[in-house]
């Protein structure tokens, strides 16, 4: 089941770029590289290794709004129909500042029964495209990760951060709780015990404490991370096809298909669950709390 919406298909010169159905795009091409922005993501693939970076460009911190979320599902699915890309890096445009703020807490705040179920329903669609992708999926975190930041990291196969950053599932310090299939990727990556520490105390953990439990794969400088995230990606594309999604899918298969069971009582869950008064009062004071940051 898909909830895509339509796209185009922009043919280049020896690539071909599925471009989303966004007037707002532009195409950007040379020999090698081929780009489409759409206005929360920008996709680029070499068509030289077949590596593709999906770039995270929503100002100021990456929140993911539900059109940030169709967009990146839709950017997901297009490299991954195109049979010339071999793997996809995830980054952000906020270079050295923000790798994803997370969920943008507005969509959570002051809505009604229908636009929190589509919502909900595009974090489903999003978790799906990432999680799910058969291809090598990379995440380059050149910034801060908080919440759904942390979550996108745990959905790739791998995380490359840059030093001196945060990350973490920081949900009960908003009043809400992680999703489940948030809590499963927590655990598949730093184990039960660590987890249950993490989420209960809200912990946001430096890059280096992350490395330390294993919530990160590698950490380096600032300047080297996309460098050291092409070079795990490059190593990655070369395992040979199907196996490598094969393999994904045994690992990651029971996962995907307890959410896909759940979808409707899961969206339920969340529903009930952000529409309580003392959920909007805390999530309304959090709020308050970052935007009067700025004025101290
Ligand atoms: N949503 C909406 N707006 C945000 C968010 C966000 N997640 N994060 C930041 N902003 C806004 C700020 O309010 C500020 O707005 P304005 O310019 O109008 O004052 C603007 O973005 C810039 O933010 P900062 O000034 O704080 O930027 P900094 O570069 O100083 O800091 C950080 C960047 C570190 C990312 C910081 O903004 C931060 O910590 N943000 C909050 C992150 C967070 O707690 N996210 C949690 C989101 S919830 C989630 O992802 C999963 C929820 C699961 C729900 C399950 C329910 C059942």
């Amino acid at each position: 089941m898909s909830l895509f919406r339509p796209f185009l298909k922009i043919g280049t010169r020896n690539n071909s770029v599925r471009l989303l159905n966004d007037c707002t795009r532009k195409s950007v091409s040379s020999s090698r590289n081929y780009s489409s922005a759409a206005s929360h993501v920008i996709l680029n693939t070499n068509s030289e290794t077949g590596l593709a970076t999906l770039t995270m460009s929503s100002p100021p911190v990456n929140s993911m709004s539900q059109q940030f979320l169709a967009e990146f599902a839709d950017g997901m699915r297009s490299l991954e129909a195109d049979k010339s890309v071999k793997g996809i890096m995830i980054t952000s445009a906020h270079h050295g500042k923000v790798f994803s703020a997370g969920f943008d807490i507005l969509e959570m705040y002051n809505k009604n029964d229908e636009s929190l179920r589509t919502f909900w329903s595009n974090v489903h669609e999003w978790y799906f495209s990432v999680f799910g992708c058969s291809k090598p999926v990379v995440a380059a975190i050149n910034g801060h990760a908080p919440a759904g930041g942390c979550a996108l990291s745990l959905m790739a196969d791998y995380r490359v951060m840059c030093s001196g950053r945060t990350i973490g599932l920081n949900e009960t310090a908003l009043g809400i709780v992680a999703p489940f299939f948030f809590v499963d990727l927590m655990t598949r990556a730093i184990g039960q015990r660590h987890s249950e520490l993490a989420l209960l105390a809200a912990t946001m953990f430096t890059s280096e404490q992350g490395h330390a439990i294993n919530l990160v794969d590698e950490v380096v400088e600032l300047e080297s991370v996309q460098e050291a995230a092409t070079k795990k990606l490059l190593q990655l594309s070369k395992v040979p096809q199907p196996a490598y999604y094969l393999t994904k899918t045994l690992i990651r298969g029971g996962s995907l298909q307890l959410l896909k069971d759940q979808r409707e009582s899961d969206i339920q869950t969340f529903v009930n669950l952000i529409q309580q008064p003392i959920v909007q009062k805390t999530m309304g004071r959090y709020l308050d709390a970052l935007k009067s940051k700025k004025k101290k």
